[in-house]
């Protein structure tokens, strides 16, 4: 089925004869639409004056053309939307996940339906490509080549911030060669608030360029009451709950190991945490909670400790531990430290990657953070104390390259050891360590993220369509069928507060971080009792993507309980209580 005059669907790509079979059927599959935008004949409607939650004036004063837009919402009805032919460029920016071609997919489709004549541009390897000038257009035969794939391959994506008084001025230049009506910029909360940065920019220079954000991430931490859910998150967790599925049956039938698997997602715990619901592992480690309970490095390898004992004096000498990547930044002894790195960072950064060695690197360092800082970054293996001095360039930790995992097995194995010398357990502690987020983030988007994705696509290109800028796109409703889902657009001033980064106060998109409220992590807490003890693993298997509703179309665990569904998607025996 097609929505809106699409002459361009069906078209055999070149890439075809090195196709999969899943490939090619999943290039057939026609994503779901919100039921407004499917009958062309929309509008934007828009609401009442929007504020930040906090630091409104800070933010008046950073944002004065964009603050305090209204909320848009895309209704049925006569148009006021453009459909003159306009040029719109499409950024992927930051860490790949599954749907991001279909988000440009529905951009063009949007487009194409409103004026065949619209010429839609990709810029090359993510926001640099805005910087450098560097683009293409993108064709009807490269869309279809990319329809419900994963990766961000089509186009490229990168982690460049356009942020410099430099890179801003060329970007306008660029756009005013280009007659750009539009940039769409696919991103994350750091990439949705360079949008923003951008909007404010260009208008404040008179440019006839808009610039709209689209919420993606893995890490499931761009949302709020606005925006349901980031894309990439779904088809994420699916994918790694299959792996550790597979590791809990795994673990069940050797007998003999304890898998430690490390999860992605820099700082908030959803992946984990949904991981978690999908499957129920031993231990469960949430930084969330961590934090707000003020837990030790030394309290968490007791805890662990305690569930292997518990579980060996059972006769169980296996098990799986889920941690999630960002917990060292949650844990207070290191989180004091690594923001004191950043600060030092911020001062000092090239001289200190200029010294000679780590070992000068450390001595320099010892004597600018506090005394209990430099405690806790010399007793770090020297791997993370190097990746402790890395930021990208949002001023992230790139924590996916810290070993958690290695760190808590050595620390729980010593504890193991000397509890057996002393006589205090027997148990056999054999531990494997894993890491799993790149083998989630190019997966075929879920029939979820499929759909999802596309309409935020199809969304954004009305956002566009509308004159509006400083906006991420939303599709609201999406635990309900496609005919209830609501799209519209959320200013990106309203999602807006001051934080520290790399020493100074930055405006950013606030991070959705789990809470301890959440009914996700209420029905974890009520349960993970039960899960450390019995062997109540859940195996979901790998993505479906054609068969009955309830196994291809779920949501997340996280979205169900979130959105109060009574039944709940993973079908275990807690969900019914
Ligand atoms: P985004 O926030 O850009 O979506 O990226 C998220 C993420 O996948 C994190 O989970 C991970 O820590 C990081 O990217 C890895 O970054 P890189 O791709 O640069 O190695």
């Amino acid at each position: 089925m097609l929505y809106g005059p699409n002459p361009f669907r069906g078209r055999i790509s070149k890439m075809s004869a090195d196709k999969s079979a899943l490939q090619k059927a999943r290039a057939a599959y026609q994503p779901k639409l919100p039921k407004a935008l499917r009958t062309g004949n929309i509008k934007v409607e828009l609401g009442a004056p929007t504020e930040p939650a906090t630091d409104k004036e800070d933010i008046k004063k950073l944002f004065p053309h964009t603050y305090g837009q209204p909320v848009a919402k895309i209704v049925e009805g006569e148009g006021n939307l453009n459909s003159a032919p306009m040029n719109v460029g499409v950024v992927l920016s930051g860490g790949q996940a599954p749907g991001g071609h279909n988000v440009i997919a529905g951009i063009f489709d949007g487009l194409k339906a409103a004026n065949p004549e619209t010429k839609i541009y990709g810029f090359l390897k993510g926001p640099g490509g805005c910087i450098k000038g560097k683009y293409k257009e993108l064709t009807a035969d490269i869309i279809d080549a990319y329809r419900n794939t994963g990766g961000f391959d089509m186009i490229m994506s990168g982690r460049d911030k356009i942020e410099k008084p430099e890179d801003l001025a060329a970007c306008l230049t660029n756009f005013a060669e280009m007659n750009l009506d539009g940039v769409v910029i696919i991103g994350g909360d750091d990439s949705n608030t360079n949008a923003a940065v951008l909007a404010e920019y260009l208008r404040s220079q008179d440019s006839k360029t808009r610039v709209i954000g689209v919420p993606k991430t893995i890490d499931g931490d761009m949302k709020n009451d606005q925006i349901e859910a980031s894309f990439g998150f779904d088809t994420a967790t699916k994918t790694y709950s299959e792996l550790i599925g597979n590791i809990c049956r795994d673990a069940t039938s050797a007998v003999k190991y304890w898998h430690f698997v490390r999860l992605m997602g820099r700082a908030a715990s959803h992946v984990a945490l949904e991981c978690a619901l999908q499957t129920h592992p031993n231990i469960c480690l949430v930084s969330e909670e961590i934090q707000e309970k003020g837990t030790t490095l030394e309290e968490i390898v007791n805890y662990i400790v305690d569930v292997v004992v518990k579980r060996a004096a059972a006769g169980k000498n296996y098990g799986i531990l889920v941690v999630p990547e960002g917990l060292p930044e949650f844990i207070s002894d290191i989180k004091t430290m690594i923001d004191e790195l950043s600060n030092i960072l911020g001062k000092d950064e090239k001289f200190i990657h200029e010294l000679g060695d780590h070992t000068e690197r450390v001595q320099y360092l010892s004597g600018q953070l506090s005394d209990h800082s430099a405690r806790v970054y010399g007793s770090l293996p020297q791997e993370i104390q190097e990746v402790l001095l890395k930021r990208d360039s949002h001023g992230n930790v790139p924590l996916s390259q810290v070993e958690t995992e290695r760190l808590l097995i050595d620390l729980v194995a010593d504890k193991i050891r000397f509890l057996k010398n002393h006589g205090q357990t027997e148990a056999k502690f054999s531990p494997l360590g894993h890491f799993f987020g790149y083998e989630g983030r190019c997966a075929f988007p879920s029939n979820f993220d499929a759909d999802y994705c596309y309409s935020l696509g199809y969304t954004a290109a009305q956002m566009v369509r509308a004159d509006l800028t400083g906006y991420t796109v939303n599709v609201q409703n999406v635990t309900k069928s496609s005919d209830e889902w609501i799209a519209g657009g959320t200013p990106v001033t309203m999602m807006l507060n001051m934080e520290v980064r790399k020493g100074k106060p930055t405006p950013v998109i606030k991070k959705a971080l789990v809470t301890l409220d959440s009914e996700p992590f209420k029905h974890f807490a009520a349960n993970r009792e039960d899960w450390a003890i019995n062997d109540c693993y859940v195996f979901p298997g790998p993505i479906q993507y054609f068969g009955p509703s309830e196994v291809c179309d779920a949501p997340t665990c996280t979205l169900a309980l979130e959105k109060g569904e009574k039944k709940k998607p993973c079908g275990c025996c807690c969900c019914g209580k």
